[in-house]
This record gives structure tokens, C-alpha cells and sequence, in this order.
């Protein structure tokens, strides 16, 4: 194992330097042939950095460093550990275009969408900075006068964060800023597919002031090395990010040790458009649900289901507004839409486009790709008269297709709207405050928008799914910290 410079001798901002686990406080390139190896989905032909993937015995060791180092943490104080995140959201910050410039070539999403998601990173950091003056418990009257009762909150130890490939800086960010800043040490598995957000964001905590071996990024695919993580004896608890069957497959593994995971799976949004909806709006908030960062996106709108007295309408709008759409590199300033990931993941969109055709759904949109390099390119595509048996109506695609039902009336949309697996995010364009309140009310999502898109939330407000979308308390918000700590109830008797 060859251990390089640490990140105080070198500010990487090569991305292939990168391409590296982060352990102990430094990057870590083990010896032998690169099986990480990442080309540029804008470019395939491209290769942007190359390292080996963990194996079952770096994991352990990894493990280990974060339990040796965890003490040190969990006893610092509080606001203090609160202060480390504070400094790390300012690094952020003075790094924002360098690192919305890395998520753009290594995930590829436009670099507009990218200086979103660092935006987001920051604001979740800055937001549990200030929970380390807040941390604690709660103090309670008991049933003997002469007794005293309160509540304390303490670090799990060491935790694991396993992330995906579409927002390979925030969901770390937001996974290890409540996990950090509650006193536990943490692994970071990043998609293999995306490490070096992940590991850049780790320099970035060290530079801020985390002590060595709080915060360690190990990069391997599904498999053996994964399950040692899972396995490890010193892992207290896991947070995951993921497709539905992984985080299920994930959280079973896990039960038999008694080992608590908080999932946040897939989703199959719906926007809901009624009778009096203002259309253009509608049209503007499904468009950049369904296409916005290429349509990866938990929270994308997958689905519009729309009152048919005004379905063509609405049609029309989506596409004017569609054919507006820029597709190509995410790391240039005019893109609207970035390439897939990987093949893989443009193959199984494809598949997709094939699946709707061969059921029935009608095309009625699809976007000319103009002439752009080699790369994972995909088409915006809309489909109309989906109906809700369809897989395109059922199934997440995490790509640029948008599957169009129509329904006789808002009964029947909200009827639809749940009939689904899914309950992550929805939607529902309308005027009249009961439909509104009625929405809230029927729809079975964690996450309920008004006139405006499915897609994201803030982050001092809980985010989730129910249903086939979440396991376990939802990420985010002051709650987040729940999920990363342990409660102690304390029962003092002064007589
Ligand atoms: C967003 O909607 O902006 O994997 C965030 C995902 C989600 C995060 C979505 N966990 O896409």
C-alpha cells in the first residue's frame, strides 16, 4: 500500500490524483492493477483516473483505524466538533467551482446542476454545525418529587455511509455531516462509479480540522469487500442510498446482527396536474423534474398524470419547453441536459424507451441529439397515453423519460398518483385550496409539493420516502441526528 502526499502538501485538483481511498487522513493507492478504472461519460473514449478497489482486508483495517481514532472525537465536544463542520462548509465554499467543475466530469450532470448540489452540500455542513450547540437531550419532570429525569444523546462509534453515483457530493455530504457532527466516526463507500467528490470532500474535513481516521472513504464494488464492511464487528450502524432491492438486500444482511439502516431508496414521482392548474407552470416544473440531471435523480418526475380536459394542452407546453433543452457536456456553461453515467446505465434507459414502445405508450416526443462526441448520451423523451399497469408507469428508470397518464378527474389522479410501489416525492399543480389540502392529505410520499417539482427539499427539513422508497428515519433536518446517536435516560433521585 502506498500512502501519497497528505492533502496539506498537495491541493489535488487533478481529478486523476484523486482516484484514491482516503484513510487514516491521506489517500491511499493500494499496489496493483487499476480495477476502478472511470472514463468520461462525456467523452468515452477519455479516461479520467484508474486506482485498485478495496479488498476484504483493506476494509478491515480501515475499520479498525476508525474505531482506534473514534475516542478522540467522541470526546470533543459538541460545538466543537460543530465548529470543524462550520470550517468545512466555508472550505466549501472557496472551493465551489473546482468542485462543481469535478461532479460535472466525473458524474457528468450539467455543471449548472452541479453548483446546486455543492450549494446543498454546504448548506447541510452549515445547518449541523449549528446542531453542536443544540446537542443533547431533555430534561423531565419525574413521578417522586425527590428524583430528576433527563434524556442525553451519545455516538453509535463507528458508522458506515454508502452513496450513489448521481450526487456524489451532497448525499456524502449530507450522510456524514449528521453522522459527524453526532461524535461518530464514519466510512464512506462511495459509488465506484463517482469516488473523487467523495474524496475531495474528505480533504476538505481534514483541512477543516477532523482528526485522522474520522472520516475515511474506501472505494469497491458490490461484493466481498462491501459485505466486510456490512460484517465488520465495529460497524454500529449503516445509511444507505440506493436501489430499492440493494438497500432491502442491505438491510436484511444487517437485521440478523441487530445492526439499524436508515435507506433512502427509489422512487416513481408524480406530478399531478388538475383541471384549473396554471399550465405553464406546470410545464416548467415537469420539465425540469423529468429532465433536469439527465432524469438521475431519486426525486425526478417520472410520472404526470393529468386531468385529460386539459392533457393536450399541458402536452403542448412540455414539448415547446422540452425542445429548449441543450443536450451535451455537463461541464459546459449552455448544457441543460449531461450524459448518462456509464453505459450500463444509458443501456438500461434504452431498454426502457423499448419497453413503453413495445406496450403501447405513444411517443410523442423525443429530443434530435446534435453532434457531440462519443459519449452516454440520452434523448428526452416523453410518452403519452401510459397507463398505469405499464412498467414505464410502474418501474423507476432514473433517465430522461417522462411517461404521461390521463385520468377522468382529480379523484382519479390522486387515485393514480398512489398506485404505485413507490412513495418518495409528488406534486400537484392546482388553484383550489381543497385539492390542495386533499393532496396533502391522500398522496402516500414522505416528500408532498404544491406548484412547484418533485425534485429535491431543503436541507434543515426531513428528507424521505415511505413505501418501497425509505427504510427507517428519514435523512436531514434536526432528525437526521437521531438516526446517529443513541438515547440515555437518567434518572437522578435526590431525596
Ligand atoms: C434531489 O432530489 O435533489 O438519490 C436529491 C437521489 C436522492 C437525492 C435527491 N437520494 O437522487
Amino acid at each position: 500500500m502506498v500512502a501519497t502526499a497528505t492533502p496539506s502538501e498537495t491541493h489535488a485538483h487533478d481529478i486523476k490524483d484523486l482516484y484514491a481511498h482516503f484513510i487514516g487522513g491521506r489517500r491511499v493507492l493500494p499496489d496493483g492493477p487499476a480495477d476502478l478504472v472511470r472514463e468520461n461519460p462525456a467523452a468515452s473514449n477519455q479516461t479520467l483516473g484508474g486506482f485498485k478497489s478495496a479488498d476484504i482486508e483493506m476494509v478491515k483495517a480501515t475499520v479498525r483505524t476508525a474505531a482506534q481514532a473514534w475516542p478522540t472525537w467522541r470526546n470533543t465536544a459538541a460545538p466543537s466538533r460543530g465548529k470543524v463542520l462550520l470550517e468545512a462548509a466555508r472550505l466549501m465554499d472557496k472551493h465551489r467551482e473546482e468542485l462543481a467543475r469535478l461532479i460535472s466530469l466525473e458524474e457528468g450532470k450539467a455543471v449548472k446542476d452541479s453548483r446546486a448540489e455543492v450549494q446543498r452540500s454546504i448548506n447541510i455542513t452549515e445547518f449541523m454545525s449549528g446542531e453542536g450547540r443544540r446537542f443533547g437531550g431533555y430534561t423531565s419532570g419525574s413521578e417522586v418529587f425527590s428524583k430528576f429525569a433527563f434524556t442525553t444523546r451519545q455516538p453509535l462509534g463507528v458508522v458506515a455511509c454508502i452513496t450513489p453515483w448521481n450526487f456524489p457530493l451532497a448525499i456524502p455530504a449530507w450522510k456524514i455531516a449528521p453522522a459527524l457532527l453526532a461524535g461518530n466516526a464514519v466510512i464512506l463507500k462511495p459509488a465506484s462509479s463517482t469516488p473523487a467528490s467523495a474524496v475531495r470532500l474528505a480533504e476538505l474535513y481534514q483541512e477543516a480540522g477532523l482528526p485522522d481516521g474520522i472520516l475515511n472513504v474506501l472505494a469497491a464494488r458490490g461484493g466481498p469487500a462491501a459485505e466486510a464492511l456490512l460484517d465488520a464487528e465495529e460497524i454500529r450502524a449503516v445509511s444507505l442510498t440506493g436501489h430499492t432491492s440493494t438497500g432491502r438486500h442491505v438491510a436484511a444482511r444487517l437485521a440478523a446482527r441487530g445492526i439499524p439502516m436508515q435507506g433512502e431508496l427509489g422512487g416513481k414521482n408524480a406530478a399531478v396536474v388538475l383541471a384549473d392548474a396554471d399550465l405553464d407552470l406546470a410545464a416548467a416544473g415537469i420539465v425540469d423534474g423529468a429532465f433536469g440531471s439527465t432524469g438521475q435523480r431519486c426525486t425526478a418526475t417520472s410520472r404526470t398524470i393529468v386531468v385529460e380536459s386539459v392533457a393536450d394542452k399541458l402536452l403542448d407546453h412540455v414539448v415547446t419547453r422540452a425542445r429548449r433543452l441543450v443536450v451535451g457536456p455537463g461541464v459546459d456553461e449552455t448544457t441543460d441536459v449531461g450524459p448518462a453515467v456509464t453505459a450500463d446505465q444509458r443501456e438500461s434507459v434504452l431498454k426502457y424507451l423499448e419497453v413503453g414502445q413495445h406496450e403501447g405508450a405513444e411517443k410523442v416526443y423525443t429530443a434530435q441529439l446534435g453532434d457531440l462526441p462519443q459519449g452516454h448520451w440520452l434523448a428526452p423523451t416523453v410518452f403519452d397515453r401510459v397507463t398505469p399497469e405499464m412498467r414505464v408507469a410502474r418501474e423507476e428508470i432514473f433517465g430522461p423519460v417522462l411517461s404521461v397518464i390521463r385520468v377522468r378527474d382529480t379523484e382519479a389522479a390522486f387515485e393514480a398518483a398512489n398506485a404505485v410501489e413507490y412513495g418518495l416525492a409528488a406534486s400537484v399543480y392546482t388553484r383550489d385550496v381543497r385539492a390542495i389540502f386533499g393532496f396533502v392529505d391522500k398522496v402516500d410520499v414522505g416528500i408532498a409539493h404544491v406548484n412547484q417539482p418533485t425534485l429535491g427539499g431543503e436541507v434543515h427539513l426531513p428528507f424521505g420516502g415511505v413505501k418501497a422508497s425509505g427504510i427507517g428515519p428519514h435523512e436531514q433536518g434536526r432528525e437526521a441526528i437521531d438516526f446517529f446517536t443513541k438515547v440515555k435516560t437518567v434518572y437522578i433521585n435526590f431525596a
